[in-house]
């Protein structure tokens, strides 16, 4: 028999076959590592770990055919493979996006995003995202022409269990040699980019679904005194108020304004000489604005959902999946615009995109939020909408609709949407040059961003000429990057730099906070914060002393805080040190440096306080330990008070004009304010 015979032979067997398809999963694995991750393995040994980290699972996964007989087992075989082909087919898509791998947590919450995330899906895939199937294809067809023969003879079941065997001893082989590397890897488990480069796409899996499964008896097990720790370690890290701005916007109406994906790089940016963003950069400059320029976006998978979390509870997002979409509906909070509405606040949220995005319709009424206007209350036609939604000069046009109508002093968020990946904008409405860096996906970021500042130009017209400019506060927020660190090349272009670092890259995840109220003492707060501080900030400017509430923020404007800012994967940045990974670099000129003793005990002191702040904040979502804490002065929300029905809503509105004639309208003596917004919107031409 010649020698190539036998090796044909040998396929032919049960042995060979599965030898074959886990090691072709394994190629494709390190395949997907290599070209489709960004991994960060360095050195010789963490890329050793690369190579052979799938073959554990591989043996694992695949030997559980082993278990069967004849066809079945190829079958079994092939439909493994299939999946495990699909999950990484589906991890490079995602990640493409999110720099992040899919979890329960997220596939979950599909019903609620699943619109968006499959519109973004298709516009990311790239042709050679299908050599995840390749292996499959090629074993399909070997079997199929019979290239490989199936292998009849009964498989001894002593051997599939050793098979089972083994791969867990591998597994357990490959987690002590990560550990040696990596101690803590799942204990502290803050990034999942450590637990693929270490274990592997399929222990991840595992991981995330058993962490999931904690979660849940997580919250069944708490007690009443595990609260007791959160409110010690709140009550030391609260910060007293700062008394030239305490009490500063008393009684003023509130303003909400969430720029969608907006960093704060655009600010004062131009483009060919333009200015992307002049009503904005105006306003962030103006004599009653007090600007924030190091103010971070601490969120993570739940991107917007976890913007909003931090900002109206001052809660952290979870590390994984959105804390909206898991635990809005069952948990119990305290949040802005409850504490407001006890105040004798009216209380809206208006977004242009479906209500149950993000599990928004549920969550709001957990928090207080007495109107939701959603895009069930929007007038739409075919060209109003780009997107996830409502383009920007639409919604603000048609929010004023309502918010003239809302009792004063109100709580208004408004959530925009046009500025939101893929940048996608009509002919008509696009009136600024891209960027020429040739990345398809960054190239158009500033256009919609020029859009969405015109948006808000058209808003603030509006509130000048009604009024509203005076007895307002306006907070103005970017909720998160818009331009992923997958776009390095871009990126260094856009900063006019060679490269990028990971320090820069930090640096890249700042978002505009700014706060306007007329008669506030304005001007660029050099502060070190995130999207954690703004709720304490805002009750502090409204004069609320917020003394007994859980949260892990500080006020923004107090002259003595922690300005450690903590990132959801645990990295951080401070005045002094911004740590990304296992690098740290001095925040002020971005130099990498190798710790002395004495900086090493202080960075070791910051991170021990970054992870206390985010574990503890987890602990009282993953518990639900607000249902045992109610602050004084605070009632805790009955989710059935509200109810976001068109209906209800349009009658309530009614209503509240005699019963409560403090809106807008009231005082313009029940007449409309429209005819005061002017817009260009070319659709309503
Ligand atoms: C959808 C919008 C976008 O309603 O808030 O959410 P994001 O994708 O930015 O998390
Ligand atoms: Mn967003």
């Amino acid at each position: 028999m010649s020698e190539k015979k036998k090796h044909l032979n040998f396929l032919n067997t049960t042995w060979g076959f599965y030898g074959l398809v886990v090691f072709l999963f394994c190629v494709t694995s390190y395949w997907a590592y290599q070209e489709e991750f960004t991994l960060g393995a360095k050195g010789s040994f963490q890329q050793f770990i690369l190579l052979i980290n799938a073959i554990p699972a591989g043996l694992l996964m695949f030997g559980i055919a082993l278990y069967f007989n004849g066809r079945l087992k190829y079958w079994l075989l092939m439909i493994i493979d299939f999946i495990e082909s699909t999950w990484i087919f589906a991890n490079i898509l995602y990640y493409r996006e999110f720099s992040d791998f899919l979890s329960l947590g997220i596939i979950k919450s599909g019903g609620n995003v699943q619109n968006n995330l499959g519109k973004s899906m298709m516009e990311i895939l790239r042709p050679t995202d299908f050599l995840a199937y390749l292996a499959f294809v090629v074993l399909v067809i070997l079997l199929l022409t019979r290239v490989i023969k199936v292998d009849h003879r009964p498989f001894k079941k002593w051997k599939a269990f050793s098979v089972t065997v083994i791969s867990f001893v591998l597994m357990g082989g490959e987690y002590a040699l990560a550990s040696t590397d990596r101690s803590g890897l799942l204990t502290r488990s803050f990034d999942n980019n450590y637990i693929v480069k270490y274990l592997g796409l399929n222990e991840y899996a595992a991981f995330n679904i058993y962490q999931t499964q904690k979660e849940s008896a997580t919250r069944s097990n708490a007690k009443a005194s595990d609260i007791d720790s959160v409110l010690r370690y709140v009550k030391s890290h609260r910060a007293a108020p700062n008394a030239e701005y305490f009490g500063q916007a008393k009684g003023k109406n509130v303003f909400v304004i969430h720029l969608e994906s907006f960093q704060q790089f655009l600010v004062d940016y131009k483009v060919d000489g333009k200015e992307v963003t002049p009503t904005i950069n105006k306003f962030y400059h103006n004599q009653n604005t007090v600007g924030f320029d190091n103010f971070y976006n601490q969120v993570a998978q739940g991107k917007t959902s976890d913007a909003e979390i931090m900002l109206e509870n001052s809660l952290f997002g979870l590390p994984q999946g959105s804390a909206m979409v898991t635990y809005g509906a069952s948990n119990t909070f305290q949040a802005a615009p409850a504490i407001l509405d006890q105040k004798g606040y009216t209380t809206a949220a208006f977004h242009g995109d479906v209500p149950s995005f993000w599990n928004r319709d549920s969550t709001y009424k957990s928090w207080g939020y007495q109107y939701f206007f959603s895009s069930e209350y929007y007038k739409t036609k075919p060209n109003y909408s780009v997107g996830y939604g409502l383009k920007d000069k639409i919604f603000f046009k048609d929010s004023a609709n309502y918010l003239q109508q809302l009792p004063q002093p109100f709580y208004a968020k408004l959530i925009t949407l046009t500025n939101h990946y893929p940048y996608e904008l009509d002919k008509a409405n696009i009136d600024f040059p891209a960027t020429k860096t040739g990345d398809k996906t960054v190239d158009p970021y500033v256009q919609t961003a020029h859009y969405l500042d015109q948006a808000f130009a058209e808003f603030l017209d509006y509130l000048e000429k009604t009024g509203l400019m005076k007895n307002s506060m306006i907070v103005v927020y970017g909720d998160h990057y818009g331009i992923s660190n997958n776009h390095r090349p871009a990126i260094a272009q856009l900063l006019h730099k060679k490269t990028v670092t990971s320090y820069d890259l930090a640096k890249f995840q700042k978002v505009p906070f700014m706060v306007y109220s007329q008669g506030l003492k304005g001007g660029i707060n050099h502060t070190y914060g995130g999207e954690i501080d703004v709720l304490p900030t805002i009750l502090h400017l409204l004069g609320d002393k917020n003394n007994n509430t859980v949260q892990f923020g500080t006020d923004l404007l107090s002259k003595k805080r922690d300005q450690n800012v903590a990132f959801r994967n645990g990295d951080f940045v401070t005045p002094t040190y911004t740590k990304v990974g296992n690098t740290v670099y001095l925040t002020k000129t971005g130099e990498k440096i190798n710790p002395t003793s004495k900086q090493r005990q202080q960075i070791d002191k910051i991170q021990n306080g970054v992870t206390t702040q985010l574990s503890l904040s987890d602990r009282v979502i993953y518990g639900d330990l607000l249902r045992f804490y109610t602050p004084k002065g605070f009632k805790k929300v009955n989710t059935k008070d509200f109810t976001y029905k068109y209906s209800t809503a349009l009658d309530n509105l009614k209503k509240v004009q005699t019963t409560k004639p403090t809106s807008i309208e009231a005082k313009n003596g029940g007449k409309s304010t429209m005819d005061e917004y002017s817009t260009n919107a070319p659709e309503l031409k």
